[in-house]
């Protein structure tokens, strides 16, 4: 016998090459939906870009920059139905909008954060920020609706960062094993703050990890809006039809720093940062729709302008939202407070108050 690698067999799945030009299947979608799942994305990049320079200026929390990944985002949410789960970190913000939160509540989230202004019927969990946590909670949701019975679907998605942790891996055999109805999407943007993605695993491929939990998966040109959608959409109906978990990755690049708090320059080249510029998925999908003449450069301006009006007005929606007390978070940890966190309570509440404290 002679001990070798699984040969991972894969090469991203793509509908448009990097031109723009159909290379695949397109995806059953009207040309009104596709100029909707567009102006998704130039919402993304302006609300990204907007909340930066409010961070700047001290009017939001420290922000990560979801520039580049806007097909990714985009796509993996927009085949979900209204019933269906979605559990997400804090880089894909723009899909919690497809889903339908308000982008004022989104906004106002860099400020604080209240439960009670995220709306519960949207079936999205709060934006995660313990790395891979959230695959677990998709699990979860998915193995509740399997065992009630009912045809939702939950879509988890985390960083290749989060695949290191055990997280990931727990999520990925309970989803195995249970067969639970949910997509689990890997979003690799080449990079885990200053960690390059090859740090990560030595698997030839993310997706190729599935294997080892008796997962399908599906490596995805992350740049490719169509691709990603028609991808999701597939593991979607898979999940719902009875037929299992899918593992997905879809290969991206985040063009800005980690987070406001991140200086990229100082661990990665600009030559790598340009190559995938070229590569620009806003770029690479109006392309396609200027070629279906399903818009001109004119209506692209416009499209622009009215995004930015909106987040505009969205932002001072938000900014005229009370401030959340300090002590609020509380209020949603668990049931009742446990004596230990009654004491951890007043002491903020003393430590604001006086600027003294444990
Ligand atoms: C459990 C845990 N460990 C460490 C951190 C600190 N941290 C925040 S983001 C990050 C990198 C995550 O990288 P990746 O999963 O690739 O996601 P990306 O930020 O690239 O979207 C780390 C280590 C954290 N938030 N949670
Ligand atoms: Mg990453």
């Amino acid at each position: 016998m002679a001990i070798q690698q699984i040969d991972p067999g894969m090469a991203p799945y793509q509908i448009l090459d990097v031109e723009g030009k159909l290379v695949g299947e397109m995806p059953d979608l009207s040309a009104e939906r596709l100029l909707s799942l567009y102006r998704y994305m130039q919402l993304g990049r302006a609300f990204s870009n907007k909340i930066i320079a409010l961070q700047r200026q001290g009017r939001a929390t420290t922000f990560g920059s979801l520039v580049g990944q806007e097909a990714t985002a985009v796509g993996l949410a927009a085949p979900l139905q209204p019933q269906d789960w979605l559990a997400t970190s804090y880089r894909e913000l723009i899909s919690l909008m497809v889903k339908g939160l308000p982008l004022p509540t989104l906004i106002y989230a860099f400020r604080g954060f209240t439960p009670e202004h995220y709306p519960s019927e949207i079936h999205c969990l709060p934006i995660q920020i313990v790395i891979g946590t959230q695959m677990l909670h998709a699990v979860g949701l998915a193995m509740a609706a399997k065992i009630s019975g009912d045809k939702t679907v939950a879509v988890g998605v985390c960083g290749d960062g989060a695949t290191s942790e055990g997280d990931f891996n727990e999520a990925l055999n309970f989803a195995g094993v249970f067969q639970a109805p949910v997509v689990l999407v890997v979003q690799n943007n080449g990079w885990a703050i200053s960690v390059p993605r090859h740090k990560q695993s030595a698997a030839p491929t993310l997706a190729a990890r599935g294997a080892g939990f008796g997962i399908p998966s599906v490596l995805v040109d992350g740049n490719d809006i169509l691709a990603v959608y028609a991808v999701m959409q597939q593991a979607i109906e898979r999940a719902r039809a009875g037929q299992g978990p899918t593992l997905v990755e879809t290969l991206t690049y985040r063009i800005g720093a980690h987070t406001t708090a991140d200086d990229p320059t100082r661990y990665r080249s600009p030559e790598e940062v340009e190559a995938w510029r070229a590569k620009d998925p806003l770029t690479r999908f109006k392309r396609f729709l200027l070629s279906r003449d399903m818009f001109d450069e004119e209506q692209d301006r416009q499209l622009i302008a009215a995004v930015e009006e909106e987040i505009n007005e969205a932002v001072s929606v938000a900014e005229t939202m009370p401030p959340m007390a300090p002590d609020s978070f509380f209020d949603y940890t668990s049931a009742s407070l446990s004596p230990r966190l009654q004491e951890q309570r007043a002491d903020l509440l003393r430590y604001v108050e006086t600027g003294q404290g444990e």
